[in-house]
């Protein structure tokens, strides 16, 4: 059910190359632009009204206001499962110890004697948060893209999500109750790349915000695609990906468990096992069979998952060529199952997230770890981190020189205006004193 790569024997090809034996699943977000281009504009034109006919044609739902009022998100909340409560409150506790944790001071350094460059960190003023509804109603991704931006002291939180048939047109009960139990009060019944267009140019019943987060599915991505520059995003969420670099001492029921978790969420997930034991290739192949068989989403997400081309067990010769393929894939989430596991894990450069030993399963990161599960995917770790306090700041530098400190480096601000053709560069400094370069010293 899933393919093997086998490369072991010849010598890895190098970065890009090794890359690309181990393909993902089409996501053709360019393709979705076409699409959600025409409806971020209509948004942008007709507001509100716009909203209430896409709630209509796309979540078949005739909804009276967009904005839910607080009474919904009380009654959520009263109604939630306490079990989930308290797991969710437990969810939240250890979130919010590791982005507090992150949260950045304002630093100055004193460059030359009456010259200062002060790093001052701002939060953004408003933010969207998205939360899918249909195939995935996740609270727990309320709590990664709200804790965050409420470490971060971003004033002002609102979150989309769609409007459901099947509650009255309102986002999922599970979803409010997230909301009401983490203070975010603004909630909108909005979906897909509509919520995104609403918060990126605002309606009458919604503010602009200066940025928007949160998975969804392909629509969300290329709206996020498409506003990219105008307002801010996280990167663009494409399906969950898992990898496994294992060898002989690892559990192959673990591993089987694990990869199946994450093709639970999509067809399109990867879930990929990198080991240099053929023992271990083969026990996991072998008990994916039954623990598939035993899990609830087998023909819609899990078997597609797994026998799509983006999952694999890769032989290879030995845990450095290991290093080296975990490397060139760059997965969102990466579990280190060999013997000292911390050092292997210290090692890599290129993930989301690092998973370290036999007791730290994605799914403990999903949820409970404290880790942010809104994390790159398609390789995007190789350039970019999951979201974090860090993703809603923006560091301005604020700059402070004296009279004498600017007089001190002001023949090289001049040389440096002169020699790339900007002159009226070096004269903003020279008007400060008479028109002449000042002499240093
Ligand atoms: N593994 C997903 C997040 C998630 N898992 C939500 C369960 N619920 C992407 O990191
Ligand atoms: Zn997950």
């Amino acid at each position: 059910m899933i393919s093997r790569i086998d490369l072991r024997g010849d010598a890895l090809p190098e970065g890009g190359a090794l890359r690309d034996l181990l393909p993902r699943a089409d996501f053709d977000v360019e393709a979705a632009l076409e699409k959600v281009r025409p409806i971020c504009e209509d948004v942008h034109h007709r507001g509100d009204a716009a909203l209430i006919a896409y709630a209509k044609r796309f979540d078949g739902v005739a909804l009276g206001r967009v904005r839910v009022p607080a009474e919904a998100l009380a009654d959520a909340l009263e109604q939630l499962d306490p079990a989930v409560r308290a797991s969710l409150e437990e969810s939240i506790r250890r979130a919010r110890i590791v982005h507090r944790a992150q949260r950045r001071t304002s630093h100055t350094t004193q460059v030359v004697p009456g010259g200062s460059v002060t790093e001052k960190w701002v939060p953004v003023d408003r933010v969207g948060l998205y939360a899918p509804g249909g195939r995935s109603v996740y609270p727990s991704s309320v709590v990664m893209n709200a804790v965050p931006a409420q470490e971060a002291g971003v004033a002002s939180i609102a979150l989309a999500s769609p409007p459901q048939k099947d509650f009255g047109g309102l986002p999922h009960p599970t979803i409010l109750a997230a909301c009401a139990l983490l203070g975010v009060d603004e909630v909108y019944a909005a979906g897909g790349a509509q919520a995104v267009a609403m918060f990126a140019y605002g309606t009458e019943s919604c503010p602009p915000a200066n940025m928007v987060t949160g998975p969804g599915n392909i629509w969300v991505a290329a709206a996020k695609r498409y506003f990219t520059g105008r307002i801010g995003i996280d990167t663009e969420a494409g399906p969950t990906e898992i990898a496994v670099l294992a060898d002989d001492t690892a559990d192959p029921v673990h591993i089987a468990a694990d990869l199946i978790s994450q093709a639970e969420h999509d067809p399109l997930a990867a879930a990929v096992l990198v080991t240099d034991s053929v023992a271990l290739a083969d026990a996991v192949v072998k008990e994916l069979e039954p623990q598939v068989a035993a899990t609830k989403h087998i023909e819609e997400r899990i078997a597609p998952a797994l026998a799509g081309r983006q999952s694999a067990v890769v032989l290879v010769d030995g845990l450095e060529e290991g290093l080296r393929v975990v490397d060139a894939y760059g997965a969102e989430h990466l579990e280190i199952q060999t013997a000292d596991a911390a050092a292997v894990a210290d090692r890599v450069r290129n993930a989301g997230a690092v998973f370290v030993g036999p007791w730290s399963p994605v799914s403990l990161g999903d949820y409970c770890a404290g880790s942010n599960h809104v994390l790159p995917t398609g390789g995007c770790a190789c350039h970019s981190s999951g979201l974090s306090v860090q993703s809603f700041l923006r560091g301005i530098h604020i700059v402070d020189y004296t009279r004498e400190a600017l007089a001190e480096v002001a023949h090289h601000v001049v040389t440096l205006a002169d020699a790339e053709d900007l002159p009226a560069h070096g004269a903003a400094v020279k008007a400060r004193f008479g028109w002449k370069v000042p002499q240093s010293k």
